[in-house]
């Protein structure tokens, strides 16, 4: 097997406790995603999107000479079908988590799992209106809140496998990009239907168009956007609570010393809201003492870690590529995964520890891990079971290596909350968002979003490109493990962001009090940015499509099907995306990019490129930033304009003589 030269740590992440990590990984001798990534060199081929293994004549690697496969079947048919099957894979992530969440809300409704509850009943109500579900009885009075909360769990369910129809929040949109979806025939129908549909298009001589193909699969990321990860994030909201800012801190300096450390690791919020209650169980604390530790402390990675840390400000312990190195500080009693991002190695770096490493989804199981299958009925005396065999293991606990790495952050920015902070209780709008990028004041809006890759250096994307934005004035929202690598660099307090952020920019974060880079959630919640977009679009002034706004979504260091499943649905939807780190997995074949990028704008207003370096990546988002500006007649983006008023400006003009102050304010005198 080909090997690259094994990275230094400082060349493999950009993160000082990673990097700490990495270190003690070498010292140790074992193997990480890193070490990996560096010991097997990517397939070209399959990374092109040149390989076809769909029926037993293959695999055919249509490399050199080889135009078409045995079947004939040609380059761009082979790189479409494959991206296809990738997004059908991430798109049925994202809306199984979310049909998961609707069989949660109708066992609790139906009254079969006693620790769930309605815990945002506006939102319950909210939703009912967008599926259809009556809230009030035939005299006018408001039904109960748990027959509602049944109804609304079963049309959820309807949306995956309805017979007629199609998917109702597709209604949510403005209404110029309802009529896009109809003329083009790519309204998503039902979640499963389109997953199924595509699946079959894929399949030895059927679909044999490229963009063809790709038509199907925008149709099919469309259901996962408006459709699974939707109804995901409303459930979750009405299941658990609808998120508001909170404070808490992020970086595996999190983990306590003297503490039984648990972390949460996955998506699903189902069992991890159970594991932070159970730890806040004063019975489980007295038992963690009478092991030696001092309480118990939770930390989340990935997405579990984002729902958890938006609606009760669990601290985050890192992205994606820190699981492992979680488990090398020697300080994590137990490791509870559930579904999606988990990486097998966690199993043999836990043999080394004295981690306990728990699955606990009936849909993912881990060889040499314990597992403890969830059950919604009976969902706290499981959670306490896995905390007290998490303080078992407190005294097996040998050396540990937690670097003293942590930033503060205020998380927990739904579109509602952004909507409230905005606008304020009594009209709540978008208003002065979309006020502040008709001035200049914001040049425009990027949703950096995705994962990392162990091929890319660590966060260095991540942080590179949102560095970038604050400072040229651009408003940043985030979700997923990029959100986590803002976290961790310090952005997302409102204090640390504001020595980066372009003077307009300041200005509004500071009138507000927003950090310029806000949390809006885990991977699902991309659909509180489709939301946001949706009312930046009706609110007036920015066009009345998403297509029109001046902004970008990108994932610079995606590496999971779920990312090209949001990239296509945000295009689809009418952004310019651009996912980073690579040339793509479609790159053999010209005729696709053009597709995706040049005939997907002439259809749907959206765009996905792929672009590896970050300074092109930035370069071509501000550039779609000013275009799109241009094209709805705002004032061209100048930043001298602003950040000269108010009291930033006071301490250095107070160290001035009197005179030197009113030319500072006013100019030179002219006469
Ligand atoms: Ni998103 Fe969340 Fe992270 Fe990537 Fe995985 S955790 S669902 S897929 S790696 S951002």
């Amino acid at each position: 097997m080909a090997k690259r030269k094994a990275r230094t740590p400082e060349e493999a992440s950009r993160d000082p406790a990673a990097i700490a990590l990495l270190e003690c990984a070498c010292r140790l001798d074992m193997e990480t995603c890193f070490s990996r990534a560096d010991n097997l060199v990517a397939c070209n081929i399959g990374s092109q999107g040149l390989c076809c293994k769909n029926c037993a004549m293959g695999p055919c690697r249509l490399v050199g000479k080889a135009e078409r496969g045995v079947c004939g079947a040609t380059v761009s048919t082979v790189a479409a079908r494959n991206f296809a099957r990738a997004v059908a894979v991430g798109a049925s992530a994202h809306s199984d988590h979310g049909r998961g969440l609707a069989y949660t809300l109708l066992e609790a409704a139906e009254g079969h799992a006693p620790d769930y509850g309605v815990r945002d009943p506006f939102k319950l109500i909210e939703v009912a209106g967008y599926l259809g579900v009556e809230t009030e009885d035939e005299d006018g009075e408001r039904r109960p809140i748990d027959e509602i909360a049944r109804d609304v769990a079963l049309a959820a369910l309807q949306e995956f496998g309805k017979v007629r129809g199609e998917i109702l929040n597709l209604e949510r949109a403005p209404a110029k990009r309802q009529q896009i979806w109809h003329d083009l025939a790519i309204a998503p129908r039902a979640v499963d239907r389109e997953v199924v549909e595509l699946l079959h298009r894929t399949h030895v001589g059927n679909d044999q168009d490229a963009e063809h193909i790709l038509d199907q699969t925008m149709r099919c990321a469309l259901g996962d956007g408006w459709g699974g990860s939707m109804l995901g994030t409303d459930l979750s909201d009405i299941l658990f609570g609808t998120p508001a800012p909170v404070r808490s801190e992020a970086n595996l300096g999190v983990l306590r010393e003297d503490m039984v450390n648990i972390i949460i690791h996955g998506h699903e919020p189902t069992l991890s809201e159970m594991i932070v209650a159970a730890a806040l169980d004063p019975e489980l604390i007295e038992y963690a003492k009478s092991k030696g530790a001092e309480g118990i402390q939770l930390a989340g990675i990935c997405c579990t870690a984002n729902e958890t840390l938006m609606r009760r400000g669990v601290p985050l312990a890192g992205n994606y590529l820190q699981q492992e190195l979680a488990i090398l500080t020697g300080a994590v009693e137990a490791m509870v995964v559930d579904i999606q991002c988990i990486m097998q190695g966690l199993a043999p770096i836990a043999d080394r520890f004295h981690t306990e490493l728990i699955t606990t989804s009936p849909k993912a199981k881990i060889e040499g891990a314990t597992h403890i299958e969830f059950e919604e009925h009976r969902a706290m005396e499981i959670a306490k079971e896995i905390v007290r065999r998490a303080v078992d293991r407190f005294p097996e606990r040998s050396e540990t290596a937690i670097p003293d790495i942590r930033n503060p952050l205020v998380p927990g920015f739904s579109h509602e909350y952004i909507d409230y902070a905005l606008g304020g209780f009594y009209r709540s709008s978008l208003r002065p968002l979309n006020d502040a990028i008709i001035a200049g004041r914001i040049r425009g809006v990027v949703a950096n979003i995705g994962c990392n890759n162990a091929r890319v250096c660590h966060d260095a994307l991540h942080d590179y490109v949102v560095t970038e934005f604050l400072k040229n004035d651009v408003l940043v929202v985030e979700t997923g493990c990029g959100a986590i690598a803002s976290a961790k660099m310090g952005y997302m307090t409102p204090e640390t962001a504001l020595q980066v952020a372009g003077p307009g920019l300041r200005e509004v974060c500071e009138t507000v009090g927003i950090p310029p880079v806000l949390h809006m959630g885990s991977c699902v919640d991309n659909s509180r940015i489709l939301t946001v977009l949706s009312q930046m679009a009706t609110e007036g002034g920015l066009g009345e499509d998403i297509a029109d706004i001046p902004a970008v979504g990108m994932a610079p260091e995606w590496m999971s099907e779920k990312a090209l499943s949001i990239a296509t649905y945000c295009v689809a939807s009418g952004a310019y995306v651009i996912l980073g780190g690579s040339d793509g997995p479609v790159s053999g074949s010209e005729k696709v990019l053009r597709i995706m990028s040049e005939g997907w704008e002439d259809k749907v207003g959206g765009r996905l490129e792929f672009i590896e370096d970050g300074e092109e990546i930035v370069r071509r988002a501000l550039a779609h930033i000013d275009e799109k500006r241009d094209a709805l007649g705002l004032a061209e983006y100048d930043p001298s304009k602003w950040g000269r008023s108010g009291d930033q400006r006071m301490p250095d003009l107070l160290s001035v003589p009197f005179e030197e102050r009113i030319e500072a304010i006013y100019g030179a005198p002219t006469s």
